[in-house]
């Protein structure tokens, strides 16, 4: 019976390991990503991470499957007791805070890309593409009409649609993020890319992606009973496509008498 029980619970990790292993030829895994070289690096630390846990996850499994095959040979009696060892505990305390703080210092580059906003390209700071506002279940977008510059605060010419997040190709892009009520997570899956929406901030993000197509947009952060229906379309497309989907916005906008007035109420109930 004791052996039963020795190979029932090494059977879990043996399992989740041969799981892990065939997932991603199974379509289990990420998205592929997304041809961006700050995508590929995210990628390559997940990887990195996931391999060195791997390994400590491993080495302690089959230390404790040796430790129970062990138990199931000792007779009635027969238990040995240990007040441990110093010389295992101090290797298991230094090698642990190495090996986080060889990863905190290794990934602190590509994060300061992501986060920092000094680090970030030029042309996306200089000019942000749109403002998204998570709200409880959508994300609204606010455009600034062709030519003109988002403004921190709403225009009467500004430009709005839910759910449908354009940008052009081929260069860095930065939208200003905003939560109108609790707090969501803005998520690209095929970009790498994940940043938390906070009520009451305004968070830059930049991305740029090198292929035109359409990616989702997901929130990452359980906001409510409709969290999973909170899915947007990012379209990347073209210059020539971008300028025009602007512009066919802001014709259909005038054509349904969207107008300044109207804008500002959105505006306005937006800030509330
Ligand atoms: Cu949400």
């Amino acid at each position: 019976m004791r052996k039963f029980w020795c190979l029932f619970f090494m059977f879990w990790p043996t399992l989740a390991i041969a799981v892990c292993v065939v997932a991603p030829t199974n379509g289990w895994w990420f998205p592929s990503v997304a041809p961006w070289e700050l995508g590929q690096q995210i990628d390559d630390l997940f990887n990195l991470l996931l391999i060195i846990t791997t390994v400590v996850f491993i080495g302690t499994q089959v230390a404790l499957g040796y430790v129970l095959w062990k138990g199931t040979t000792v007779k009635k009696g027969g238990a040995w007791f240990s007040h441990g060892s110093h010389n295992l505990e101090v290797i298991w305390t230094i090698l642990p805070a190495i090996i986080l703080l060889f990863i905190s210092l290794y990934q602190m580059d590509v994060l300061a890309r992501i986060r920092v906003m000094s680090q970030f390209p030029e042309q996306a700071r200089d000019a942000p593409v749109a403002e998204v506002s998570a709200r409880q279940f959508e994300w609204r977008i606010r455009y600034p009409a062709p030519g003109k510059k988002l403004m921190p605060q709403p225009q009467p010419t500004d430009l709005y649609t839910v759910n449908d997040l354009h940008v052009p190709v081929g260069k860095p892009v930065m939208i200003r993020l905003r939560s109108e009520d609790v707090q969501h997570s803005f998520g690209l899956p095929e970009l790498r890319l994940m940043q938390d929406a906070v009520p009451g901030l305004v968070i830059p993000v930049w991305f740029q992606s090198n292929t035109t197509g359409k990616y989702d947009i997901v929130c990452k952060e359980l906001c409510g009973w409709g969290h999973y229906k909170m899915q947007g379309e990012l379209t990347v497309e073209l210059q020539e496509e971008y300028d025009a989907y602007l512009q066919a916005l802001q014709a259909k906008m005038n054509d349904d008498g969207f107008s300044a007035e109207a804008n500002n109420a959105v505006a306005q109930s937006n800030e509330e």
